[in-house]
């Protein structure tokens, strides 16, 4: 065995000769096996998720004893709460007085925070009483979850090449099917024969076995066609070996950083990510083929990624129930013609537990955010500024991970998100790609940015602030020279037509301001309006959204006190410090979606609930009229990510918004279009168009 691959060694599995008959899969199915084919029968894919992440890592952090009842604190509202503490019933929405009522004991640790004005986030112990000078940072949790990749990557190492997703903050996927094909060979040296006659169309042979040690995993029962006196075939002795492959993870991940995990391991990702979440902590569930409608069966749909949201809504009213089993008795052209045939088709398959969706790998950051919803609201400029430098870190700090430094990855844009009462308005400019990024470049960008929004008047009191950079672009190389800097002759060429549009259609002066500009006041004005170039968006931006379950964030949303709603990805956005990943899974999920997110977070809100509420006119639900503005927000945040996702989505278009070049094929792992953001034009963040000709002014 070589040390690269550790897993070839271990034999689980009692060899007693079994009935001779031959295997339903074919040697193609084990070619493909091993080409990680999405399409292969033997495919195994494995979902890890974290058990209480957030309060794992502060238990590790503070070396507390592994039983001691743990909280994670934002603010006055519980994010994680620890195994030991869910004993005592303390849950996500208990308040902090309840919490120490119904467990005296509990430590209740704050999220680390930075405090405005100063350079860096630290654990201030009085930072609960701050929410009006702090914002949450999201840091630590972030390192850790670094840390747990890399270990992951480490313990899988090739070859063959490993494919990990990172899915969430606390959560990845593992197309295991290379490695297992791998195994497959070193063990049952039968199977590396070439076929009968040559024909890959030829059955395998039967496995020489007929009992499977699955050690101490949860496995899910037969569905009811199936007998466990049925001889194991090579799906059952791939799940097998996945399944040894996540033990020999999770107990990397114990040992070297401490941290417990759940996992499943089937044939998909979707039902990968159900057997996670069904027996925790520190557990693996393995769902077989053989069990996947049993298991399946007794879900209620919308728990099944991408019908936790507004979807899975509208089925449960046009189908008048919840329940997988319900379903799968609607025939297809019934599904169709209730919800339009690709949704009907890909719900179809779903419920069936076929998902084709790949394991990726390269999903990179699309973009981050750094927030902070103000209350009281802000007045003044400096106090902005200060929020802005704080944004600039967070975000550059994040971006020195990504590689900027290296220039490996760099973003081309940047937002800035206000918000004044009812309206929300977003500035967006270049970062000038002929210099390195720093935290000083972000700072004086987003403050040019906050210029052109005192430029429009009507900025205090400011009730949210929103900086975004997005556009990631790979770097040429690893090791960009300072040629790398230089702008590219496109660039150039774009930066100055968009300046002479400007003066065109600005009547810029000599100043290079534009006359209606100038009345304002001069000195707010000034101090904004630095060296370099400034973007403008017309009017006010439309943040329509209809597409509640297509993003992934890390936000909590107060007004869902239910487990089972924060498995939908309702949250809301309060702080929100987020990476948006591109890859076409996080499209799909609900909360989960926000995990995709490479971490946003979720604040928790945790005023008293109103008894006044109003219905969003996007997503329908009913909110207490006092959580509009934070849920207009969270609207926002999920847009913002929407437009990042959208450009690498694999997503269909739903027929009924269609254009008359849709397909009639669609892939099962994709989602309707309505359920995602357009991906027509260019939206901006807002998911509008952002104009060809957006003037860009140079002020001296
Ligand atoms: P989850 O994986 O949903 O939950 P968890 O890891 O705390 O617990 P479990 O054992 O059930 O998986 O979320 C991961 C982290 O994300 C969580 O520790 C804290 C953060 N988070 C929020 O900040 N807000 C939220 O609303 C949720 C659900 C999670
Ligand atoms: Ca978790
Ligand atoms: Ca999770």
């Amino acid at each position: 065995m070589s040390s690269s691959q550790p897993f070839l060694n271990s034999s689980p599995i009692s060899l007693t000769a079994g009935h001779r008959r031959k295997s339903q899969f074919t040697y193609k199915h084990l070619s493909l096996l091993g080409q990680s084919s999405t399409s292969c029968p033997l495919r195994v894919i494995a979902h890890i998720d974290l058990d209480a992440f957030y309060a794992q890592c502060e238990g590790v952090r503070l070396n507390i004893a592994q039983d001691q009842p743990l909280a994670v604190q934002q603010w006055s509202g519980l994010i994680a709460i620890n195994y030991p503490a869910r004993k005592f019933g303390v849950k996500r929405f208990t308040t902090i007085g309840e919490a120490k009522k119904l467990c005296p004991d509990i430590i209740l640790q704050h999220v680390a925070t930075w405090k405005e004005g100063e350079e860096r986030w630290a654990y201030h112990q009085d930072a609960f009483a701050h929410m009006a000078t702090h914002k949450v940072s999201l840091d630590p949790y972030r390192l850790e979850s670094r840390r747990i990749l890399a270990c992951i990557k480490d313990t899988l190492r090739g070859p063959p090449i490993q494919k990990v997703e990172k899915a969430s903050i606390d959560e990845v996927f593992l197309d295991l099917s290379a490695q297992i094909h791998a195994v497959l060979l070193e063990r049952y040296p039968e199977l590396s024969g070439p076929a009968p006659y040559d024909d890959p169309t030829e059955s395998l042979p039967r496995p020489p076995t007929t009992a499977l040690d699955w050690n101490a995993d949860a496995l899910v029962d037969l569905d009811n066609s199936e007998t466990e006196d049925d001889d194991p075939d090579w799906d059952d002795i791939a799940m097998l070996i996945g399944s040894e492959i996540v033990r020999t993870v999770r107990a990397a991940i114990r040992e070297r950083l401490k941290y417990t995990c759940s996992a499943g391991v089937a044939r998909n990702k979707m039902i990968a990510k159900l057997g996670s979440a069904h027996k925790k902590p520190n557990q693996q569930t393995v769902i077989r083929n053989r069990a996947v409608q049993q298991f399946l069966g007794d879900y209620k749909f919308t728990k099944i990624r991408n019908l936790g949201g507004k979807l899975g809504e509208e089925v449960v009213t046009k189908f008048a129930t919840e329940e997988v089993k319900d379903l799968l008795l609607v025939p297809i052209e019934q599904l169709k013609s209730k919800v339009g045939d690709d949704t009907g088709s890909w719900l179809f398959h779903i419920i069936r537990g076929e998902d084709h969706s790949e394991v990726n790998s390269r999903t990179q950051i699309k973009s981050m955010l750094s927030a902070k919803s103000f209350r009281p609201s802000i007045n003044t400029s400096e106090q902005a500024v200060r929020w802005l430098r704080i944004f600039a870190a967070d975000i550059f700090s994040r971006l020195v991970e990504e590689g900027v430094v290296e220039n490996r990855r760099r973003p081309k844009t940047i937002n800035l998100h206000h918000r004044q009462g009812g309206q929300m308005r977003s500035k967006q400019a270049p970062i000038p790609s002929g210099r390195p990024i720093d935290e000083a470049l972000l700072s004086d960008l987003a403050q040019n940015l906050l210029g052109q929004i005192v430029v429009d008047g009507r900025v205090w009191p400011c009730s949210n602030l929103q900086l975004s950079v997005g556009g990631f672009e790979d770097g040429p190389t690893k090791n960009r020279g300072i040629g790398g800097f230089l702008v590219r002759g496109d660039e150039a060429k774009a930066m100055i037509t968009s300046k002479s549009e400007n003066h065109g259609s600005f009547h810029a002066t000599d100043t290079g301001l534009p006359m209606k500009r100038r009345k304002l006041e001069d000195g707010a004005l000034r101090k904004f309006l630095t060296k370099s170039e400034m973007s403008r968006d017309e009017g006010e931006e439309d943040n329509d959204i209809d597409n509640l379950d297509t993003i992934e964030e890390h936000a909590t949303l107060p007004y869902e006190h239910s487990e089972e709603n924060r498995k939908s990805g309702s949250r809301t956005c309060e702080d929100v410090s987020s990476s948006l990943l591109g890859s076409n899974e996080r499209m799909h999920e609900g909360i989960d979606i926000m995990d995709k997110v490479e971490q946003s977070q979720g604040p928790i809100l945790t005023r008293q609930p109103s008894t006044e509420t109003y219905t969003c006119i996007r997503c329908k639900r009913s909110i207490s009229v006092h959580q509009k503005e934070e849920h207009e927000d969270w609207h926002f945040a999920k847009n913002l990510q929407s437009h990042e996702n959208s450009t690498t989505s694999t997503i269909p278009v739903r027929d009924n918004e269609n254009s008359a070049q849709q397909s009639n094929h669609v892939s099962q792992s994709k989602m309707p279009k309505k359920f995602t953001a357009s991906r027509s034009g260019t939206p901006n963040a807002l998911g509008k168009k952002v104009e060809k000709g957006q003037k860009r002014l140079a002020f001296g």
